[in-house]
């Protein structure tokens, strides 16, 4: 991801006018007849996907990311088979391949898309959900079970049943509100959940984090000063949420920002809480871009720039060097490892 140079025109000339590219993709799609016999709300929602593919695989392109391109086309397969529309994903990917080689702006694309393409054309199994094979599993069974019909004072009495048998904060984090949160994501993109139990499932465990502050914010900070956000647009907060959690634990002094933080406010709040280390989360690929600039920012201001930043989320589980694209000085893919890291950029 250079900051200068052909490549950067090239990306700013098709992020910011994608419209072009959208309309390009959708005379292909007309020309075709894919169109045909389809209502405007089939055509509204073929526009705005178009738009957020072209987002999610020019920033894979940008990151030299061949598998989060990949990850991205099987993400459309499992989710458009849920509406049984599993057919339009073949067809939209080479439509976007083509606009991205039509636009004719000096970039091999093939090597980033080749692997994904591939996938198109391979048979999959379902996607697995649930907790089989995983530590307390029965546990985070009973409590996601709890959950999704609702029960959420039943939810709170098995986690505090757990407790009171010795489990801790970590594995409770770890072993049931990370897994159960996966798993109802997925139940959601295979159709089988609405949006809305999503959702009450998503603000339930809020809910429940809160109500594990008393066992957290238990003694006065004894570590170093470590301040979390997400950055601007982000909107998955609870896994940085929960690592800021643990860290507390451990006895570092936190400060911590929450979901779709401007960036401009995170390099403030920086100086101005003196904290050393900083931790940036992101769950959309389409936000890498904005990640790598703060992270720049943060570099070249006198006030920051020996702050050594963390960053993680699910684009840097699915591509283990994407840390280093982004610019930052580490990545974890969990709390066990951040607690390690933070510990490590501490001793530094
Ligand atoms: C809850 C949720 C939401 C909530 C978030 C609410 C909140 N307050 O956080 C809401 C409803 C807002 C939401 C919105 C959307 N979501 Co959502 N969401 C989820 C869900 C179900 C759980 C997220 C979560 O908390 N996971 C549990 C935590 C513990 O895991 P984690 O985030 O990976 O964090 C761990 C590590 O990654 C790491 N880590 C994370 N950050 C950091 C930072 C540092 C510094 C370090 C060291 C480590 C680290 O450590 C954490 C602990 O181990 C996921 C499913 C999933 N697989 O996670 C989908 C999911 C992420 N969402 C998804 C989507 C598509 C969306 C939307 C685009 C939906 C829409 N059409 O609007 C929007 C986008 C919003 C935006 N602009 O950000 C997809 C993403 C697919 C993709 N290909 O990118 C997922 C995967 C669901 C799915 N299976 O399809 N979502």
């Amino acid at each position: 991801m250079d900051s200068e140079g052909s490549d950067a025109q090239f990306f700013t000339q098709l992020k910011y006018d994608l419209d072009a590219a959208v309309d390009m993709a959708m005379s292909i799609m007309e020309d075709e007849g894919m169109f045909k016999g389809k209502d405007s709300r089939f055509i509204d929602h073929s526009r705005s996907d178009f738009k957020i593919h072209f987002q999610y695989v020019l920033e894979a392109i940008q990151a030299g990311s061949a598998s989060l391109f990949t990850d991205y086309v099987e993400w459309n397969r499992v989710f458009f088979r849920g509406l049984g529309l599993e057919y339009v994903v073949a067809p939209t990917f080479r439509i976007i391949r083509d606009v991205l080689v039509k636009m004719g702006l000096g970039i091999d694309v093939d090597p980033i898309l080749a692997p994904g393409m591939a996938r198109l054309t391979e048979s999959y199994d379902d996607v697995e959900i649930g907790f089989e094979g995983r530590p307390y599993s029965n546990l985070a069974e009973s409590y996601c079970r709890a959950l999704l019909k609702g029960e959420r004072e039943r939810a709170w009495e098995l986690i505090k049943e757990a407790m009171d048998d010795g489990v801790g904060i970590l594995d409770i984090y770890e072993h049931v509100f990370q897994p159960s949160l996966r798993n109802v994501g997925l139940l959601w993109q295979t159709g089988r959940i609405s949006v809305a139990k999503e959702h009450l499932f998503t603000s339930s465990t809020q809910n429940l984090m809160a109500r594990l502050y008393p066992y957290i914010f238990i003694k006065p900070p004894s570590k170093s000063k470590v301040m979390a956000a997400c950055v601007s647009g982000e909107l998955h907060e609870m896994g940085i949420r929960m690592i800021t959690d643990i860290l507390e634990l451990e006895g570092y002094d936190t400060t911590y920002l929450g979901a779709n933080t401007p960036s401009d406010a995170i390099v403030s709040m920086l100086k101005e809480s003196g904290a050393k280390i900083l931790l940036l989360s992101a769950t959309m690929t389409y936000h890498m871009e904005r990640l790598q600039a703060l992270i720049s920012v943060i570099r070249a201001d006198q006030g920051t720039k020996d702050v050594s930043v963390l960053v993680g989320g699910r684009p840097f589980l699915i591509d283990g060097n994407l840390w280093r694209t982004v610019g930052a000085d580490g990545y974890s893919k969990d709390m066990k490892e951040a607690i390690t890291m933070v510990a490590s950029f501490d001793e530094a």
